[in-house]
Formats: C-alpha cells, structure tokens, sequence
C-alpha cells in the first residue's frame, strides 16, 4: 500500500516535471512559428502591448455613435477602460435611473418630450490657449441638436443642453482656444421658430440653417444658455466646423453640401435629394467672426427666436461678420492648422484637398473684393483668391488631422479606404497606408489642438466587414491603430468597437488627465454640489410627511443603513443613499427589486431613487457591485403595506443559540483581532502617510472598529441576561466590524508592498 503510493507519487512528480519542461521548452520562435506570426507582427505586438499593470501614453474618447455614450480607451493599448453615459440611459452608472441623472437627462427633453438616445458625432476635449487642458469633454447628438458637457474630474455627464432653433445638428461639437465658446452648425434646415409649419414650397425663404455659439462658463464647469446665441444662416445643409486658432481665432469655419438648396420628392416625381444636392461643382464654405457676432449680440443686435438669440443673416451681412467662399463639392472635413494659418477642406466628391489661406481671406475681406453674392446678399470671396494650394490625394477625401512635424497632415479617403500623409505647405502626397476598411474621420494624438503629439494615428473604419470573428450581419467598427512617429507609417493593431458608429475620437496625453477617486461626502455628483438628502454616521433616518416617505440613509461595507423601509401603498417614496466610504474603488450599488431603479453610490456620493409604491408587497433591496465578502448580506426589505394593515404577530421567529456559541464567537473575536494587530503594526511601520490612498484605507479601517465598544457593550449586556441569542448575534456584529477592518487593513498591506512602501520603524 505505501509503496504503491510512493509511486504514484514519483509518477505524478516525473509527469508534472516532464510537462513543466514541455511549456518551458516554448521559446518565442515557437511561439511565432506555433501562431503563424510574422517579424512584422513581432514588432507591431511590442508597439501596442501594454504589460499586465502598466498603462497607456494616451486616453482616447471616441464618440458611441448611435449609442448615445461616449467609450474611453488607451492607446497604444486600445484597452477599453468606459463607456460613460451621455444621452442615453445606463444602467451601471445609475445614469436614468437615479434622480441625479435623471435631471441631468431632462435637460436634454426637446418640446417637453424625454429623449432617450442620441447620434452623437464629435468629442471635443476643453481647451487652454489651443491646448488640450483635460477639464471638460463635449458631445453633440445630430438627431436631437443638443451638446453634453461632461467633466473629466469624474468622468460624469453633467449638463446637456437641447438647441433652441435646429432641429438636427451635425457640426459640433467644437470649441474655441479657450474654451469660451462650444459650437455646433446645423446640418438639415428646417423652420428656426420650433413647431412651425412651412411648406416645402417655401424651402427657400422659410427654411433656415445656423451656428450656435454656446457660451462656458468654466468656473461653474456648465454652458450658459442664456448668454449663448446663433447666427442665422441659409438653408445650405452646413456641416462639420472648426474654430480658428493664432491669427484666425475668433472666426469659425465651416462646410456645407446641398448649397443647390435642393428639395427632392421622389414620390412627388421629383429627382431625388442625392441627386440634386450635388449637382454643383461648388458648395459654400461659411466663415463668420463669431468674436465680432458675440459684441453685436451683446449691443442688443440679435432676435428673440424661441426665447434665444439669433443674429439675422442681414444684420450678420451689414456689420461684416459672415462671408462665403466657394469649395469643392459636397465637402466634409474643414480643418484649420495647428498655426491656425490654413484651412483644409475636403470634398467628398473631389479627389483634392484644397488648402485655404486665411490671410488672402482676410485681405480680401479688408479690400472689400468679393466675386459675388449670394441669395440672401451674402459676399462671396473668389475661391482662386483665398487657396493657398489644392492637391490631388485620391478618392473621398474626408478629415484631416496634423503632426508634431510642420506641415504634415493626414487625410481620411473613403472611397480609397487609405490613410494619405501629406505636406500641406509644399503640396505633396508623402505616404500612402491602406486600411480597413472605408475611413471616415482619424485622429492623430491632440491633433486637432495648436500643439499635436504626433506618435499614433487612429483610422476610424466603417464597413469591417471581414476582419473579425463574425458576430451576425450587425458588424463592429475598426479602429486601426497606426504608427506614424517614422516615415513610412505602420499600421500596428485592429481593434473592433462593438457600440454604435464611432465616427470621431480625440485623444489626450494621460498625463493631463487627473479625475478625483472620491467625493466629498454627501455631494450631488450632477450638480457637485452639497446633496440635500445626505446623512453621515448616525444620522441615518426615516421621515414622512403626509404620504411621502424620505429616507436618509448610508452605505458602508457591508451595511444599509436603513434595513427595513415600511411605507402604506401609494406612498411616495425617496431613498437617499451616501457611501461613507473613503477608501478608492469601494463603490456600492443600490436597486429595490421590480421598482426599475439603481444607482451607483461611488465614495462620499448621494445619489437618491424615487418612486410610487404603488405595488402592495415585499421587495428586497440590495448592493448590486461585489464590495467586499458580506457582499451578498449587503441588503434590506422594502415592505409595501396594504392600507390600515395591522401587525398580529409581535415578533421575528428566534434561532436556537446556546452559551457556548457566544463563547465561540468570542474566540473567534480574540483571534481576528491578533490578525488586525498584526496587520496594523505592519502599515504603521511604514511610511504609510505618503500614500493618500492608503490613509484612506486606514481611516475606513479605523471607522469601523470605531464601532465595536457599542456592540460589545450589547453583547456583554444580553450575556448578563443569558440572552444567548442576542449576546451571539451582537458579537458576531463585532466580528463583522473586524472582519472589514481586516480586510481594508489587508487590502492597505498589500497596496503598501507593491507600491514600494518604506520600513520607518
Ligand atoms: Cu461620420 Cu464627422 Cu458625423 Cu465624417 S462624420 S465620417
Ligand atoms: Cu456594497 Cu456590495
């Protein structure tokens, strides 16, 4: 018997050892032979791979398209890192489902009405003197015209704004140098004056596009909508935009298709839109001195539309503030220079792209030299004129972005599905990279910022059709990340985008980017401000008044405070909830079953739900994120009493716990609490107060054995009493204080170990 088990042993050692070598003996020629990898990959791979821990040079937003989000990821990794909650409600983040963001979406309702998604287009990240500044994040919704600011202290949705007079919105969202101004250009024209019918007969002199210019208030962090304005602008379809930047800051540019103001019908026997709308060889690119629209505007020179003031194209025209410049057909991307010197404009249906030179603009607009004007009287400044250069790319250019190196751009062709690089000073073709597959926008590192970091250049891809394991006839997008810090660029990594039409990213240096890990306690994360409805330690309380219900309460590992809410059908009920605690990452979530509610309550947040008990019965509520060991016991009852109901029995049924349980339990406390001491003579051997994140710990740590006299002095109570199940289950309240206070304490140690921590004693 022994022998046999000695060699069964053997056996077993000689197998795992004859494995172990097999798995060693993989070198990385097998491994590339083994995966049918080439040099190229090998050298690819070891551009984008990011070891397990470390993290990205750069923090790409990328617009969620249709989904109405906006996904955060890494570069060079493309790691996804979030998917924040815009326009459309999500779940995780509570976001439309707790009263904090549910104001927040309201901001967005249009004629009164919720909207519940949104096809958002263009991130724009916040600037300082042209510079990414990493404080705010914008986003328009073309559907819906509206913009949302979200600020990049926390990575939350703070304020969505809905235009007073479009009624769909491509061109935004962009900002000026300094963020003064948030734009947005309409795209479909439409009536400006909301619900108000005009034929199509009258297409031309009732319908009406527009640029918004929504005035920021940084200090406060939200658009100001009520020192906002618009200048009223043909009905020319206007498209993407930019601000100026150096000597052209303080006008705006911006591009427009279907200038023919055609109105198609096909079942009317018309031909169609398409058709129509690219009939001409030239479509309008709009320049405007918003600077110069913003005084006029401020001097009483606009109209009251709905409330909003919009500078009228006459008044525009007389005081010299808007002009129009022929470009080539069906344009898309309008792009001025880092140096804020040109303007590139693509057309969509032009294989050039051409360059514009902002000083010619601005001599002929001195010289008062104009071709012609337009329609509605606006001057027409020579095409011939205002070009600096036009040069041959290839099919369906669309967007530029630019390089630290001088004069090098990249353009998006669609139709060519290639990335080309170019010299817009010299006006040549570098380099040309085919991708996969049609490009829409791209994005170079900063790159649409006075000062671009060059490195990477991602090429946001329609159609993937084949590039990844097939999902059904619904494919993701790709992202294709490319190296461009050499001559030839490289493309190094697929990355599929499984939510929405991605259509523009920008990307910052992570380094900018400094969001906060928790909140003051008690704040109203939408609003940043003090949360009416928040409660510290032992403030924690149920009040009614009349039919309504509020309840203060907290949330801390593994406890919610209230654990019972009693409440009578057709009550109003309102539950507060704070997390109290400081430690990072420790975030407690909150739903009552069937009641269509959650929030997310991350460290010192309020967050609050709201409903009609309209449903008589028993509803379990609980912490919905895995936030410590007693995770699951994180929970309580909402009972929805019928009317009048009267209690007849008197108590809860009562376990069977004996004397010698207690003792057990208080064996159990004098063991956990040597752990404890250990631990607690480890980190404050250290030089733990350098590690803010620690200290946080620390102090959680220490709120919870904060608790444990008043528990013990319960349990040592009922013992006098013999009331062995009291005297057990206070104890076993005390065990749980120290089991948390542990596991904190744990969590401290090992973040102290692998964070380099210093013996101080
Ligand atoms: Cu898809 Cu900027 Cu909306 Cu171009 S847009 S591709
Ligand atoms: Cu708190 Cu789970």
């Amino acid at each position: 018997m022994k022998k046999l088990a000695v060699r069964a042993t053997v056996t077993l050692l000689a197998a795992t050892f004859s494995m172990g070598s097999v798995w060693a003996a993989e070198t990385l020629q097998d491994v590339l032979k083994r995966r049918q990898l080439s040099q190229q990959d090998l050298l690819a791979a070891a551009k984008t791979y990011t070891p397990s821990g470390k993290r990205d040079e750069f923090v790409a937003f990328s617009s969620g398209g249709q989904s109405g989000q906006v996904i955060v990821y890494g570069i060079p990794s493309m790691r996804i890192l979030k998917y924040l909650a815009v326009f459309t409600p999500e779940p995780w983040q509570g976001y439309g489902y707790d009263e904090e963001s549910k104001a927040v979406l309201k901001g967005g309702q249009i004629d009164g009405k919720d909207i519940t998604w949104g096809d958002s287009h263009h991130p724009a990240i916040s600037e300082t003197q042209g510079k990414y500044d990493g404080q705010f994040l914008f986003i328009n919704d073309k559907a819906n015209p509206r913009i949302a600011v979200i600020d990049l202290r926390d990575f939350e949705t703070k304020q969505i704004v809905a235009n007073p007079v479009f009624k769909s919105e491509h061109g935004g969202a962009f900002v000026t140098p300094d963020t003064d101004y948030v734009f947005e250009a309409a795209q479909y024209a439409a009536p400006l004056e909301s619900r108000k019918f005009y034929p199509l007969e009258e297409f031309n002199e009732k319908y009406r596009g527009g640029m918004t210019y929504w005035k920021f208030d940084r200090k406060a962090g939200r658009i100001v909508p009520e020192k906002s304005f618009s200048v009223e602008l043909p009905p020319y379809s206007q498209d993407i935009s930019d601000a100026g930047k150096g000597p052209s800051d303080g006008w705006s540019f911006t591009n427009s298709f279907c200038s023919e103001r055609y109105v198609g019908g096909i079942e009317r026997g018309r031909p169609p839109f398409e058709a129509g709308c690219s009939a001409k060889d030239t479509d309008y690119l709009h320049v405007v001195n918003w600077k110069k629209a913003a005084e006029l505007v401020a001097q009483g020179k606009a109209k009251k539309i709905n409330g909003h003031d919009v500078l009228m194209m006459d008044t525009a025209v007389k005081e010299g503030v808007l002009f129009l410049i022929p470009e080539p057909k069906s344009p898309h991307g309008v792009d001025v220079t880092p140096d804020g010197k040109y303007i590139i404009v693509s057309g969509k249906l032009d294989t050039h792209v051409s360059v514009y030179s902002f000083e010619k603009i601005q001599a002929l607009i001195k010289a008062g030299k104009f071709e012609s004007k337009d329609p509605y009287g606006i001057p027409v400044i020579g095409m011939k004129e205002a070009l600096h250069t036009q040069v041959q790319l290839g099919l369906g250019p669309l967007h530029t972005q630019y390089d630290t190196k001088q004069c090098v751009a990249y353009t998006s062709l669609y139709v060519d599905s290639q990335v080309a690089k170019w010299d817009y000073c010299a006006g040549k073709v570098i380099d040309k990279l085919a991708v996969h597959y049609n490009i829409g926008h791209l994005m170079t590192m900063e790159g649409d910022s006075v000062d671009p970091k060059g490195r990477y250049l991602v090429a946001l891809n329609k159609l993937s059709i084949d590039r990844f394991n097939p999902v059904g006839p619904l494919h993701p997008q790709n992202h294709q990340l490319i190296d461009i810090s050499n001559d030839k660029m490289q493309l190094i990594y697929d990355m599929p985008l499984p939510m929405g039409e991605p259509h523009y990213a920008v990307a910052i240096e992570a380094a900018k980017l400094k969001p906060g890990v928790r909140y003051k306690v008690g704040t109203n994360s939408r609003t940043d401000a003090e949360h009416p409805g928040r409660a510290r330690a032992g403030e924690e309380r149920i009040e009614r008044n009349g039919n309504k219900v509020t309840v203060y309460g907290t949330l801390i590992r593994s406890h919610i405070t209230p654990e019972i809410i009693e409440v009578e059908l057709g009550d109003e009920v309102t539950i507060n909830l704070t997390n109290l605690e400081r430690a990072q990452d420790e975030t407690h979530g909150f739903t009552v079953s069937t009641y269509n509610l959650h929030a997310s309550v991350e460290p010192g947040k309020t967050a609050s739900v709201k409903f009609k008990a309209d449903k008589e019965g028993v509803y379990p509520y609980y912490c919905t994120e895995f936030c410590s060991a007693l995770h699951l016991e994180m929970q309580g009852y909402l009972l929805v009493k019928p009317k009048g109901w009267k209690a007849t029995k008197k108590e809860i049924a009562k376990g069977s716990y004996t004397e010698a349980d207690y003792q057990a339990t208080l064996k159990k406390i004098v063991d956990t609490q040597a752990v404890i001491d250990s631990v607690v003579g480890f980190i404050t051997s250290t030089n733990f107060k350098d590690f803010p994140d620690v200290v946080a710990m620390v102090d959680d740590a220490t709120d919870q054995l904060g608790k444990i006299p008043d528990f013990k002095a319960k349990h040592e109570a009922a013992a006098a009493k013999k009331d062995w199940e009291q005297a057990n289950l206070w104890a076993e309240q005390v065990f749980q204080y120290q089991v948390k206070a542990a596991d904190i304490g744990l969590r401290a140690k090992t973040y102290l170990e692998q964070n380099g921590a210093k013996k101080v004693k």
